[in-house]
């Protein structure tokens, strides 16, 4: 007779909210099998899940490309709104207008922001809107057939052979110019790193931008682009190594004076950046700017933590909105009373 063996179940591991990971999945992923802007979903489900962040609270906004779908394919349970190409800011920043207590996450791609999108992602940042600005970076319109974008590196090579022979948009740079408050650059294939990263956007208040070199396999993953994997694992240079410790759990790891710095988060939370080769301070916005020109002009690839404020205030703030949702608002708190017209009109007399 055979013997049978019963099969224990596991249960998923659970999160401080009692959900599973299960639980921050979306739709099964309609895009190319290997392409990178798969595993960053893979990674926002994961930071999401171990922020303990109710799906519900979310808001998920983007534009229009191959970046722009994968909201479909992480965190089924919460809000969602697929724009216009390169209008997801003015979204984003209507949505944070009417409810404050929404976490929002835009996701976009290297066209959607740094080509047709440019002139809304400059006043999103400057307005320091609190919105997590995803950038999946592949150098190429991936869904209209892998023409150049305006982040492709200058003599980057197409497939076919053809050269861009135009400098490129380095939206990390231009982040920090116009005043963002959290700007990090990373990797598809760094999860650690990237993880870390988005947990600490997630903590953060205010424009988080995460500009994210993530190949696409089908057009231009090939020797020659300065946006493929190979390209990507040979070159590199993690500025410092990263941890994200939350506001509920103590640092208890001390290292040498010298060779970690810890900075605390809008939420309270922590990220622990260990020193690599140099020692570099994220909240010196100088040092920041020449690093990164450092980078432009040598074509380095630096990913971490490049840039943050914790204290700057957001736009919600600047302009006092109330924390109560537009929605719930009664009407006579929404409408301007006719006295307060009358005392406008009176004032342009
Ligand atoms: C107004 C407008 N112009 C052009 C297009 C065509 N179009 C769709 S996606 C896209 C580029 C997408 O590139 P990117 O944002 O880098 O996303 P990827 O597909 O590479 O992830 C373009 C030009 C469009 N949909 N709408
Ligand atoms: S075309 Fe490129 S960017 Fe689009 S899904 Fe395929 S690999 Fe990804
Ligand atoms: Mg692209």
């Amino acid at each position: 007779m055979r013997k049978r063996t019963a099969r224990v179940r596991r249960r998923p591991r659970a999160n401080r909210l009692g959900l599973s990971a299960r639980d921050y999945r979306g739709k099964p992923s309609t895009l190319c099998k290997g392409c990178g802007h798969d595993a960053i979903s893979s990674q926002l489900i994961r930071a999401f899940f171990e922020s303990d962040i109710r799906p519900h609270q979310v808001a998920k906004l983007s534009g229009i490309g191959c970046s722009s779908k994968t909201p479909a394919y992480f965190l089924g349970q919460s809000h969602g709104f697929n724009s216009v190409h390169g209008r997801m800011p003015s979204v984003a920043t209507g949505a944070m207008l009417a409810n404050r207590k929404l976490i929002a996450v835009g996701v976009s791609g290297d066209g959607d922001t740094a080509s047709i999108g440019i002139g809304q992602f400059v006043h999103l940042v400057r307005r320091n809107v609190p919105l997590i600005y995803i950038v999946e970076n592949n150098g190429v319109y991936g869904l209209t057939k892998g023409q150049f974008s305006a982040t492709a590196d200058e003599n980057a090579k197409l497939r076919s052979g053809e050269v861009n022979r135009l400098p490129n948009i380095d939206l990390c740079g231009m982040a920090v110019e116009l005043g963002a408050t959290y700007v990090a650059r990373s990797f598809a294939g760094d999860p650690k790193q990237l993880v870390a990263l988005l947990r600490g956007a997630l903590a953060h208040s205010g424009t988080a931008v995460l500009d994210i070199l993530s190949p696409c396999v089908t057009f231009n993953n090939h020797p020659g682009s300065t946006k493929s994997y190979t390209w990507g694992k040979d070159n590199e240079e993690p500025i410092h190594l990263l941890d994200f410790v939350p506001e509920f759990e103590q640092i208890e790891v001390e290292y040498e004076e010298g060779q970690s710095r810890d900075v605390q988060l809008h939420d309270g939370s922590w990220i622990r950046l260990r020193k690599l080769d140099q020692d570099y301070d994220p909240t010196n916005r100088r040092a920041a700017r020449e690093l990164m020109l450092d980078a432009q002009e040598n074509n380095r690839f630096l990913t971490g933590l490049l840039y943050v404020d914790p204290d700057k205030p957001t736009f919600l703030d600047t302009l006092e909105m109330t924390d109560t949702p537009l929605a719930h608002l009664e009407e006579s708190r929404l409408r301007p009373p006719p006295e307060a017209l009358d005392r406008i009109v009176a004032s342009y007399q």
